[in-house]
């Protein structure tokens, strides 16, 4: 299933005419701010998001899961979804592959099947969280950071097998997150299981090629509910400084307790050029894994703030791989995907609308009205016409969830497909 073009061309003459009014009222009175329109179009056009492959079927919790009808069921399918998604959005150009679940069996057919949509493959993401059938030691007690030797050893021979697949499709990262900790006080020596784990990403940062980078996740609880062996920036910073000047921190939105400062971990890890990769979504409680903005659409605004911040100032940071880690229990995923990719794209024209030199010059003065006058006027702007005015200019949807349900997107997949279809992974 594809997107038809003309079929796409066709919907969008039928939003053209409110777009442009839309747009010329915005961007005129952008230009008048003495915003710079084009270049920020151009940022907004080029702004690419990767979809990770386990986020195309239906989600669900420890209690149950609730399929979706017309799952895909094959690493080509799932890249054809995210085909539809950049189709559609312009915005989803990268693919992020989970391994075990998405192991390619012929990888020059599955290169080909990305290319024909434009999508690249980001950073690969190893599995050390779970027991895979047949496999010798069991994660249990911990992968990287486990007191058994031979645990440790699997796992990282497992992460080497994921950087030699990634490498065979182009990709150039490995990113690590570990459900590693304990559950009950008592259980595990925090110094030991620390050590553990600084020995064994060491070992496979050796294995990294050189045009590579490795990203370290944190997660302050969950699976393990009493400690968790990297639980914050701090732990994750450390161990990538203690790897090398490839590795750096990984920073998901739903892996901190409520009310962390999410923007300051931003800019600190940026202004030590240690801000590799950047994880999407949203939350109320904790690591909840829904829409990216529906929740918490200010805060991600401020969060926007701070990357726009580091990346127009701190060129000892590389710049960041962007990827959705949202988890759809009960939206069509890829509805929710459009949602999110809108979502963030929102956040970032609006952080790009702050005038840093005003910013600057308020803050000089200690003019905390005007501080705050600067952040709200940009973020108070409906950036939307900008949006679509970029993505249109790539060949996108001027409405794209609109026009994924004129285009009767799920029931073509469905057809194709059948009702029963289950995505692998989560
Ligand atoms: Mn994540």
């Amino acid at each position: 299933m594809r997107v038809d073009e003309n079929q796409l061309e066709g919907i969008n003459k039928e939003h053209l005419s409110l777009h442009d009014d839309t747009y010329n009222f915005l961007g005129n009175m952008l230009s008048k701010q003495g915003k710079d329109v084009d270049g920020i179009l151009k940022k907004l056009a080029d702004f690419q998001v990767a979809i990770p492959s386990w986020a195309l079927g239906a989600g669900g919790t420890r209690f149950g899961r609730f399929g979706f009808q017309g799952e895909p069921s094959t690493l080509e399918q799932k890249i054809d979804d995210v085909g539809i998604l950049h189709k559609l959005t312009q915005t989803a150009g990268a693919i992020s592959l989970h391994i075990p679940w998405d192991v390619p069996s012929d990888y020059k057919a599955i290169k080909e099947v990305a290319a024909s949509h434009d999508i690249i493959f980001d950073a690969v993401n190893s599995n050390t969280f779970q027991d895979q059938k047949n496999a010798k030691e069991s994660y249990k007690f911990g992968s990287l950071s486990n007191i058994n030797k031979a645990s440790r050893d699997q796992a990282i021979a497992h992460n080497i097998d994921v950087i030699n697949i990634g490498d065979k499709l182009g990709s150039k990262s490995l990113t690590i997150w570990l459900a590693d900790g304990s559950n009950f006080p008592g259980q595990s020596n925090f110094q030991h299981v620390l050590q553990n784990t600084e020995d064994s990403v060491k070992e496979i940062y050796k294995a990294l090629p050189e045009d590579w980078k490795m990203f370290i996740e944190y997660k302050p609880y969950e699976p393990n509910f009493y400690s968790t062996v990297i639980q914050d920036w701090g732990t994750s910073f450390m161990l990538a400084n203690a790897c090398g000047d490839k590795a750096y921190s990984l920073v998901d939105l739903g892996h901190h307790l409520p009310n962390t400062n999410i923007e300051q971990i931003v800019s600190t890890l940026m202004m030590k050029g240690k801000l590799g990769g950047f994880h999407f979504n949203d939350s109320k409680y904790g690591d909840d894994d829904v829409t990216v903005g529906s929740i918490k659409p200010y805060s991600l605004f401020l969060i926007f703030n701070s990357l726009v911040y580091g990346m127009e100032n701190n060129p000892q940071n590389p710049y960041p791989a962007w990827m959705i880690d949202a988890s759809h229990n009960i939206k069509d995923p890829l509805e929710d995907l459009i949602q999110s990719l809108e979502a963030i794209q929102e956040a970032y024209a609006k952080a790009l609308l702050i005038d840093q030199d005003q910013l600057a010059a308020a803050q000089k003065d200690n003019d905390v009205v005007k501080c705050q006058e600067i952040l709200q006027n940009a973020y108070r702007t409906d950036v939307r016409p900008l949006i679509e005015k970029a993505r249109i200019s790539r060949g996108g949807a001027i409405n794209p969830i609109e026009t994924y349900r004129a285009l009767k997107v799920r029931q073509g997949l469905i057809k194709e497909r059948g009702i029963n279809s289950v995505a692998s992974g989560l």
